[in-house]
């Protein structure tokens, strides 16, 4: 569908039909276009635009990737369709991994998204392939408290990561994380969800907006000393970036 950039909606249909596109390709799950409509209904209320307490979120997500020592991002259907990108260039600012990771499992699924990635990353830069991380012949850990397929990560990826990005879920990934000591970084447009509330740093903002902040603050962070990124968590709150995003939704 050609989309009328005057259109007022004109940025919330370019994704819709985003999504549409990764359904076609077998990239994104059907249930992907639910969760994608809850999301829309948060954003709308926080009237589509990232609020100062997901740049505040965002600057605490930069300064964890940075200090950490082995960062993944972790990419699902709903993610690769709208922000493939965008996440292979937060990869490569942060030095992160990146790990296909699916609520709605299927090895064939994986195997689409993979393929993405990497013809993706190849046109963006040659050795951003290698942030990929190959689910072929791979060593795999069954993660603990997980009710769902999430539960089977990489080794090399999740398994061993101190600092995990999950964006767009609502599940019981992130605490069974946190519970086992890693620190988890979510972007989420409901505040409320179990995620969100799990999470060490929650970034409540679209994940086509906030991820070329995020790709912007590293930039402007990568510089920042050892103790200006420890600054900066110790700092953070994330109860409180939280609560502000719900005063602003029931405000409307
Ligand atoms: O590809 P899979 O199989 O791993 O499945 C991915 C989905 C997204 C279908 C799966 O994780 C799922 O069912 O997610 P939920 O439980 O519906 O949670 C998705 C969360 O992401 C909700 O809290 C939504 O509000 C939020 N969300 C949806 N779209 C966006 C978003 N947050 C930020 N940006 C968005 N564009």
């Amino acid at each position: 569908m050609t989309i009328d950039p005057t259109h007022p909606r004109a940025a919330s249909l370019r994704i819709r039909e985003q999504l549409a596109w990764g359904v076609e390709q077998g990239i994104t799950s059907t249930a992907g276009l639910i969760a994608h409509g809850r999301g829309e209904a948060f954003d709308y209320l926080l009237g589509e635009k990232t609020h100062p307490f997901a740049h505040q979120a965002i600057e605490a997500a930069v300064a964890h990737l940075f200090l950490a020592k082995h960062p993944v991002l972790s990419v699902n259907g709903n993610t690769a369709a709208l922000v493939a990108d965008d996440m292979i260039r937060l990869a490569i600012a942060v030095n992160a991994g990146i790990e296909i990771n699916l609520f709605h499992h299927s090895a064939q699924r994986v195997e689409k998204i993979e393929h993405y990635l990497r013809q993706r990353a190849e046109a963006i830069d040659p050795v951003a392939e290698t942030r990929i991380l190959s689910h072929l012949n791979a060593k795999t850990v069954t993660l603990p408290h997980i009710a769902s397929n999430r539960k089977i990560t990489l080794h090399d990826g999740i398994a061993t990561a101190d600092v995990v990005l999950v964006p767009l879920e609502d599940g019981d990934r992130a605490q069974a994380l946190k519970e086992i000591g890693k620190t988890v970084i979510t972007i989420d447009l409901n505040p409320l969800s179990r995620t969100a509330r799990a999470a060490t740093v929650t970034i409540v903002d679209n994940i086509t907006r906030a991820l070329p902040i995020l790709i912007q603050t590293a930039e402007r962070l990568k510089e920042a000393s050892y103790e200006d990124w420890v600054n900066i968590i110790t700092h953070y709150k994330n109860e409180k970036v939280r609560t502000m995003a719900i005063k602003i939704i029931r405000q409307q």
